[in-house]
């Protein structure tokens, strides 16, 4: 029994999500909503400590970090579709990829995202509700940056965040440019990880992702788009989110 806790398709959760569907492997699709907070309730803490989704549950055993579940899948099911390459030397290559887009590309794509849409949420709450949300938060650097969406991230940090989308972008254009696929030959967990966090820039980011500056990488967005078990994933998810959202409400109204 598989059970993935996410916010859906987007970013971190995207990654085990989009891995779940090329799989084709059969689990149960657990949202929580971050406007909630719900990944700061106990219950959830008590599956991941630090309180961020995804985290996957596999017959009781709790597997964390979006590109490790990723990777735990892949080998847990070995069967076709392959995500990882055969020999050392491509896995390596795919780990580079799957490590640069944790370490650096993720992370500038995030800060401009929680000034975007965190920020409001958070300046939403009354400073009271907000210190009250704060102090279930588990992991010390996450309040941190909380804090600093509430506030409104430094102009001096959006500027570089910005500056470091830009080298991101032009990094992935230029390997699309030569290569169909990130790493190697083949469609593998280098493409969905940075697919996770790179769909979408074409809308959000449009003045960086554009036909006129980025072609190989807004074609590698659409084609990704276009297989079948990302459309699946896209479909499904919607209509799981929105049966969530009538549940909760039900559940609420019957309170
Ligand atoms: N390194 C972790 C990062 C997980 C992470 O940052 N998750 C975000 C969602 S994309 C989250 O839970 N954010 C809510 C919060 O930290 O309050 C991973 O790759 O899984």
């Amino acid at each position: 029994m598989l059970t993935l806790y996410a916010f859906g398709p987007g970013a971190n959760s995207m990654k085990p999500l989009l891995t779940l569907y090329e799989k084709g492997v059969a689990f149960e699709h657990r949202f929580l909503n971050p406007a909630n907070f719900e990944h700061h309730e106990p219950w959830f803490k008590a599956i991941n400590p630090r309180g961020q989704v995804p985290a996957l549950d596999h017959d009781g055993r709790i597997v964390t970090e979006s590109t490790v579940i990723c990777e735990y899948v892949e080998e847990s099911f070995p069967d076709p579709p392959n995500l990882m390459p055969a020999d050392p030397f491509g896995r390596a290559q795919v780990r580079v990829w799957t490590k640069w887009v944790d370490e650096y590309f993720c992370w500038c794509v995030s800060t401009i995202g929680w000034e975007r849409m965190i920020g409001p949420m958070a300046r939403a709450l009354s400073d009271e509700e907000f210190e009250d949300k704060v102090k279930g938060i588990p992991v010390p650097e996450q309040q941190v940056k909380w804090r600093n969406a509430r506030k409104g991230f430094a102009r001096e940090v959006l500027d570089e965040e910005m500056r470091k989308i830009r080298v991101s972008v032009a990094k992935l254009e230029a390997r699309l440019a030569e290569s169909e696929w990130l790493a190697g030959d083949s469609y593998t967990l280098a493409d969905i990880c940075n697919f996770a966090i790179a769909n979408g820039m074409q809308h959000g980011f449009a003045e960086v992702v554009n036909a006129d500056n980025t072609p190989h990488l807004l074609a590698w967005i659409e084609r990704i788009n276009e297989r079948p078990a990302c459309k699946r994933m896209f479909a499904e998810s919607r209509s799981e989110m929105r049966s969530a959202d009538l549940a909760k409400a039900k559940a609420e109204a019957e309170a």
